[in-house]
This record gives structure tokens, C-alpha cells and sequence, in this order.
């Protein structure tokens, strides 16, 4: 079917017909992209079911990636891309007046995750099955993905996201897959044959029904599976009012991350996670079943993965279905939960470190907390037995503690394996935050830093750079990107030089015009593009950005001789609903806008843009186009960062903390090659531990500082009151907490030199080449791997 373009046209106008039961000149765009998706879908199914009867007849582990996250966006042109398709499709759709191009806009984006973690698990994914290794997915089919924003008089507006409004073509029900997951109810225990049994008695029921996509790899025969459930209700459920328990049971997979301030909230979260756990875990052990091998060996040939604390219940969860449902003992049972399972922790920040009450745990989950105290008994008494009387460290490490069950002491304990995300982030998890369980289970932490698939972010995202790749050094580097290093022999080559240059202007181009479509904004592409986007949050620092652009204009404004070179700010970012601090650094970025980009005095110099919606597919319009890339999160509060990668894959230079995966970055380029500043991550850390920083007096000795921060509340932006008070009390009242004022004068240092080295344009191309050229490092393939050798003790099936 896509042999040839002859072929191709013939079965896409068969098909199309057939599904639609429309002829090709009354199609929409939405049945052509429709058909060709099907089209696809036809066409890996036996590659699809080959993998699958692989799996279950040779015996190789198995990998299952659990996560409350996973952010697609579009599969249309990936697919093809992974499956070698792509020019027979869109030179037969162009003979037939059809651009690729507008079809895949017809896709809506899979939103179903927040930011870095969710994207992390779909990069991990894509490199999992190019790898040709046994590695699957297990999510959850949320209605609705993460909230659209729209952005109205500079607040951002929440809508509900719609993406499966018109259905998901790449997905396949398994109603027969189905799976039972018990809540509420009581449990009875009794003696039978000698042992203790467990009931779980009057239990409401809710009906897990998978849907199943295919996982496309690239250049290699290998689909795997990612598995999404969805919450339906139950045949088992009687006796309750019927349309109160179908809302109650459809809501668990209603939303992705329903806000939780409430007990309400709460609950569904925890249901969500349980279901999540449940349905993936008895699906697993029914697959492992069919193979006819002793549950003894199961950790043997199934490696199970926790994508941070959310599906942390797997650790009493299997114990369960080991000893409830398989007849196992406790200590059997444990070793091989602790053989099997596997977890991966994104961040240190104490606010998003899970812990559910007990009183509302308990009634909710009966059986499993049940078996989550005796695995904190047990742990208890080991820690008692080595630090006899020391009741404050035991305290502080127990898996139940206050009244609540904590889920990053539960993964710990039950898991074989902990990582961090990168370098710095699983030392700070040894020395400080996970050290007390570091000094009992040294073997079990590791690092893996975080990576991103270039297949997505360079080959899909940058066709112009990717061709230029190959072209100078050949396709190797695709199945092998640390490959791309060779790129380094053309280092002062003006003749390379200036095609690379060429290209981030084509891309410049690009994303202006997306700038001027979405919003009225016209931007100079001889500027410098320097983007932040990722989500607001405090700790990221947008307000050290704004702040910077404010003290520019003035700057601007009040000094003739200064020569600023051209700059373009460009910033997405989505705040979560409830954070009011981060509404209103959006709000104060679209005000500053507004005065900059609308004062002639200043508009040819600076202009600033906030692109609303940020996602999947408008990231892959704007990592290309970027000079600059915004990573400057106050040090030690990043676990990684994966954006930062992007960034550089694309060629942009970072002006960066040192935090996160910026210290790799500075590793690989060199110090010449990235822009640093500000405090250090052991500076911070001392400053929180110790005290002995004090915001206001960088107030009161830095002029600049003064000026932008009072044009917060002075009346500065016209109408806007006491909108910015927050902000301005956060930096001043609460002593700045993320240390934006202390870095603030070494963050415009380092952005003037940014400014002056711009001007030399081949220096600058040399160092974007050869943060290219370094970047392969950071594609998940090579975080895979570790996974995979280190950590699940998985091997590749066979390639194509
Ligand atoms: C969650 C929350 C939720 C409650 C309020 C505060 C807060 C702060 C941070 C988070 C992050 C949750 C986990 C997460 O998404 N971590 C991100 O994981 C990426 C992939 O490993 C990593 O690159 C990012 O640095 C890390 O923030």
C-alpha cells in the first residue's frame, strides 16, 4: 500500500471511500487524515502482532513503563517518519492536491501530561521500541487532556481540552482485556488450609478498559505497545444509584490531574493512581500467566517501571496479587517485588512530594493498606535493628508517618533501584534529600541523565538541519547521534557556517510568521530569538526574565548611547490552575509586552512575545528557531530540564544556572560554549540550610533593581492597580525564596556579553555547531540504554 506513489493514491482513494462512504471531491481535510491514518494503522498491524507473539513465545524480559504521564502530541508525521513512508505519502498526496502539511494539523496533540515528565515517558517510548527492545507503556486514557490556554487581557484562561472530540485514529479497543479494580468496602480475613486468607468483601467495582497504540520504531520491525485505561462502569457493581456511580466511576479518567486541595480531589487522584496500578499490574501477571512459567521467576522476565511517585502503589499492589491471588508468602512475595520493581524520582522540591492522608487512604484502598503497614512494620524494625533507639530518624523515614502514607518512602523500599534525572540531581538525592534511605540502600541509587529522541526533535522538529547533518557527515548519525560529533571538523568552515546560519533564519522565519498569525506581532528575524518555555513555576524564574526585559527598556528608555543589540523574548508556559503566584508572572509578562512592544521609542530594539497554548506541537516551531535558550532556574531546584536539550539539538546557545542537566551540557561543550551564572547549587543550598541572605539589601544597593521592582506597584503599567503586589512582596517581604534578586546583576552581565558576542556571527555559529555536534549525548537512545543495561536487564529482540 506504500510501495509506490501509483499504489499509494489507489489504496488512499479506496480507503477512503470505504471508510467514509464519501467520494474524494466532497472529503474533508479531517476523513483524509483519518484514512491516512488507518491507512498506517493497517500496515504496522503485523508488524504489531509479530511483536506481541514474539513477546509472548521467546521467554525475553519485559520492560513496563508505568506513568500517570505521557505527552504525545501528534503521531502522524512521526509515524510515518519511523516508518519510512513519509515521501512516497507526500508525493502522492500532492498528486493529488493534498499538502501533508495541513493534514497533520488536522491532528489534535495527546496532551496527557503536565510538562518534562509526561514528554520524558513518550521520549523513552520512541526510543524504546527503535531500540528494538521489549519495553511497553501503561497510562491512563484521560477525556480530557491538559487544559488549553488561551490567554484574555493578559490572565491566562483554562478551557477544557478536547482532544478525542473527533477520536483518536492511532488507538484500538481491547474490551476483552478488561480488568475488575475493587474500591471501598471491608476486608475479612480467615484460615484456610493452614494460612491466612484475605477478602475484599462489598468492594465498589470499576471496569479498566485498555486502549492500545501502536508504538512505531524507527527503521526497525519492533511495535510495542503503549496500553491506556480507561475507567468505565462496572457489570459487577449492584445495588447503588446507577447514574451517581456511572459519573463517579467515568470521572477517574475524566482529567489529567484534577486539582487535589480538596478531599474530593484527593480521592479521585488516588483512585486514578490505584487504577492506573491495578489494571497495568493484573494485565501483566494474566500476559506472564499464559507463558506457563513459576511466578517465582517472575522478576526474572518482567521489569516494572515507577515514572515517579504516582504509580508508587505498585509496590502493595503486586505484593497482593502475589499473596492474595497467587498464594505466595510474604517473604517470597517480597523479593520478587523488590526484584522486580524499579523507580525514578523528578524532583526535590518538598511541596511535590506525595503523602495521602490515612483517613482518607484507608477506607478508600482496605487491602493495600493493609499490606503498606506491614511493610512499614517490617521496614521499621529493620531500621531499629540498625540505629537502635534513634526514634526521630525512624520516624522521618517510615512509610507511614503524621497520620499520612508516604509515596517516596513506599517506592524506596520496595524497589531494587532509585535514579535521579541527572548528575546533579541524584547527588543532591544522596547527600541530602534521600540521604538517611541512601545510608541504608547505598547499591540501589543511580544516576540516568534524562535524554530526548532526536528523531522528534531534530529529524521531524529541523528537516533543514537534519538534511545538512547528513549531507556533511553522512545518515550514520541517525541511528547513532553521538555520531554527529564529526560535525566538529567543520568548525571555522565559513562555508558551513553560513549554510547553518541560513537555516536557523529559514526557521526564524517560520516561527514569525506563526508569531504574527497567533498573535499580531511582527518580529525581526535579524533579532536574537531568546526563548523560555516550559512551565511557570517560581523556581524556573520567568520573573528573573521579565525583570531583565523591564530594566532593558529602561535602560532603553534613559540612555541614548546604549547599544542593545536587536532582541526578540519569546515566552509559553502554561501555570497550574490553582498557583496564583505564576498567573500572575503570565500576567506580568503580557503587560511588559504590551508597553515594549507598543512604545516606537524602544519596538525596533525589543520586542516581547508570550505564544499561548504552549504544547507538544508548537514546541517543534520553536526549539528550531531559538539563538537562545532560557534555562535559568534558581541552582539545585531542576532535576534535569529536557527542554535545555532541545534547545541545543537545535543549536541554540543556553544562557543557563548551574542546575539540573546544565552541568552535562557544560561538561560536553566547555565553558566557552554556554553562558553561566549566578549562584551555584551548594551556594543555594547553603543559603537555605544556613541563612544569610537578605533580598532587600541587593534592593537597596543595586539601582536597577530598585527601579524594576518598584514599577511593579508604582503605577507604572497604567490600570493595573496592585495587580503585581504578590510579586513585588515575594522578592522583598518573603526575602525572595528563589534568589531572584542575588542573581539578577550576573544575569545581565552574562546577557550583555550574550548581546556583544552575537555580533560576531561566525563565532557564535562555531560554538551553535558545536553544542550540535555535542548534543547526541542527550538522545534518549543513550538514556535508554543505561536503563536497559543497568537497571531492567533488557535485551534488543531483532531489527529489520
Ligand atoms: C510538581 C509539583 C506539583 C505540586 C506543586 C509543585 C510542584 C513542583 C514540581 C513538580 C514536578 C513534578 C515532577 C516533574 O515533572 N519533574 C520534572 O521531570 C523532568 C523529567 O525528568 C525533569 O526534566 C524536570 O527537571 C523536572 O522538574
Amino acid at each position: 500500500m506504500f510501495s509506490s506513489v501509483t499504489e499509494f493514491k489507489a489504496s488512499f482513494l479506496k480507503k477512503l471511500e470505504m471508510t467514509h462512504g464519501t467520494s474524494f471531491a466532497e472529503s474533508t481535510k479531517r476523513e483524509q487524515f483519518q484514512t491516512l491514518g488507518l491507512m498506517i494503522r493497517e500496515y504496522v498491524s503485523t508488524d504489531w502482532i509479530k511483536t506481541n507473539e514474539q513477546y509472548r513465545t521467546n521467554g525475553q524480559k519485559q520492560v513496563y513503563y508505568l506513568s500517570i504521564e505521557f505527552l504525545l502530541g501528534r503521531l502522524l508525521r512521526h509515524n510515518l517518519m519511523n516508518l519510512g513512508i513519509e515521501q512516497v505519502v507526500s508525493e502522492g498526496l500532492n498528486e493529488l492536491g493534498i499538502e501533508l502539511d495541513d493534514l497533520e494539523e488536522i491532528e489534535a496533540d495527546a496532551g496527557l501530561g503536565n510538562g518534562g515528565l509526561g514528554r520524558l515517558a513518550a521520549c523513552f517510548l520512541d526510543s524504546l521500541a527503535s531500540l528494538s527492545l521489549p519495553g511497553h507503556g501503561c497510562g491512563i486514557r484521560y477525556k480530557h487532556g491538559l487544559f488549553e490556554q488561551k490567554i484574555v487581557d493578559g490572565y491566562q484562561v483554562e478551557l477544557p481540552e478536547q482532544w478525542l472530540r473527533h477520536g483518536h485514529v492511532w488507538e484500538v479497543r481491547k474490551a476483552d482485556d478488561a480488568v475488575e479494580i475493587p474500591f471501598w468496602g471491608s476486608v475479612e480475613s480467615y484460615h484456610e488450609n493452614g494460612r491466612f486468607v484475605f477478602r475484599h468483601l462489598n468492594a465498589e467495582s470499576v471496569t479498566a478498559v485498555p486502549y492500545d497504540l501502536p508504538v512505531i520504531g524507527y527503521e526497525t520491525e519492533t511495535v510495542n505497545t503503549l496500553r491506556l485505561w480507561s475507567a468505565e462502569p462496572s457489570r459487577f457493581t449492584a445495588n447503588v444509584d446507577i447514574l451517581k456511580y456511572k459519573k463517579e466511576t467515568e470521572s477517574i479518567s475524566e482529567l489529567l490531574y484534577p486539582d487535589d486541595t480538596h478531599d474530593e480531589g484527593k480521592i479521585l487522584r488516588l483512585k486514578q493512581q490505584y487504577l492506573l496500578v491495578a489494571a497495568s499490574l493484573q494485565s501483566i501477571v494474566r500476559s506472564y500467566k499464559k507463558q506457563k512459567r513459576s511466578l517465582l521467576d517472575f522478576h526474572n522476565h518482567v521489569s516494572i517501571h515507577i515514572n515517579d511517585t504516582h504509580p508508587a502503589l505498585a509496590v502493595p499492589e503486586l505484593m497482593r496479587i502475589l499473596m492474595d491471588d497467587e498464594g505466595l508468602g510474604w517473604d517470597e512475595a517480597w523479593n520478587i517485588t523488590e526484584n522486580t520493581l524499579s523507580y525514578t524520582n523528578h524532583t526535590t522540591l518538598s511541596e511535590a512530594l506525595e503523602k495521602w492522608p490515612i483517613r482518607i487512604f484507608q477506607p478508600l484502598l482496605p487491602r493495600i493498606f493493609m499490606i503498606i503497614e506491614e511493610i512499614n512494620e517490617r521496614f521499621c524494625q529493620k531500621l531499629w535493628d540498625k540505629y537502635p533507639g534513634d526514634w526521630s530518624r525512624i520516624e522521618n523515614m517510615a512509610v507511614i508517618g503524621h497520620g499520612e502514607v508516604r509515596m517516596a518512602p513506599l517506592a524506596i523500599v520496595g524497589s531494587h533501584s532509585i535514579n535521579g534525572v541527572a548528575k546533579l540531581h541524584t547527588d543532591i538525592l544522596k547527600e541530602r534529600e534521600m540521604n538517611s534511605f541512601y545510608q541504608v540502600f547505598p547499591e540501589r541509587f543511580n544516576n540516568k541523565t534524562n535524554g530526548i529522541t532526536h528523531r522528534r526533535w531534530l529529524l521531524k522538529a529541523n528537516p533543514r538541519l537534519a538534511n545538512l547533518v547528513t549531507e556533511s557527515i553522512g545518515p550514520a548519525w541517525i541511528s547513532n547521534p553521538e555520531k554527529m560529533e564529526a560535525l566538529l571538523k567543520f568548525k571555522h568552515d565559513s562555508a558551513f557556517l553560513e549554510k547553518l546560519g541560513d537555516i536557523k533564519t529559514a526557521n526564524k522565519q517560520k516561527l514569525a510568521e506563526i508569531i504574527l498569525e497567533k498573535t499580531g506581532i511582527a518580529v525581526d528575524t535579524a533579532s536574537i530569538f531568546d526563548v523560555q518555555v516550559k512551565r511557570l513555576h517560581a523556581y524556573k524564574r520567568q520573573l528573573l526574565n521579565v525583570l531583565h526585559i523591564m530594566y532593558l527598556y529602561n535602560r532603553l528608555k534613559s540612555d541614548s548611547d546604549f547599544n542593545l543589540y536587536p532582541r526578540t523574548f519569546i515566552f509559553g508556559a502554561k501555570a497550574s490552575p490553582g498557583y496564583y503566584f505564576a498567573k500572575k508572572v503570565i500576567k506580568l509578562i503580557n503587560t511588559v509586552a504590551e508597553k515594549v512592544n507598543n512604545d516606537p521609542a524602544v519596538n525596533e530594539k525589543l520586542k516581547v512575545v508570550f505564544l499561548e497554548n504552549y504544547r507538544v506541537s508548537l514546541a517543534e516551531d520553536i526549539f528550531p528557531a531559538a539563538d537562545i535558550s532560557e534555562q535559568i532556574s534558581t541552582a539545585s531546584k531542576e532535576a534535569s530540564g529536557t527542554g535545555n536539550m532541545k534547545f541545543m539539538m537545535n543549536g541554540a546557545l543556553t544562557v543557563g544556572t548551574l542546575d539540573g542537566a546544565n552541568v552535562e551540557i557544560t561538561e560536553l561543550v566547555g565553558e566557552e560554549n554556554i553562558f553561566l551564572f549566578g549562584l551555584s547549587a551548594s551556594e543555594v543550598l547553603d543559603f537555605q540550610r544556613n541563612g544569610g541572605y537578605y533580598s532587600r539589601e541587593y534592593y537597596h544597593y543595586d539601582q536597577r533593581i530598585r527601579d524594576v521592582t518598584e514599577q511593579l506597584v508604582n503605577g507604572f503599567f497604567p490600570d493595573t492597580e496592585d495587580e503585581f503586589t504578590a510579586i513585588y512582596d515575594s522578592l522583598l517581604d518573603h526575602n525572595d525564596q528563589y534568589f531572584v534578586l542575588r542573581d539578577f546583576a550576573s544575569y545581565v552581565d552574562i546577557q550583555e556579553r550574550i548581546g556583544d558576542e552575537y555580533r560576531a556571527k561566525d563565532a557564535w555559529l562555531d560554538k551553535s555547531l558545536i553544542n550540535i555536534a555535542k548534543s547526541g549525548f542527550f538522545s534518549s537512545d543513550r538514556t535508554i540504554r543505561e536503563y536497559a543495561d543497568e537497571i531492567w536487564k533488557i535485551a534488543p529482540g531483532h531489527k529489520k
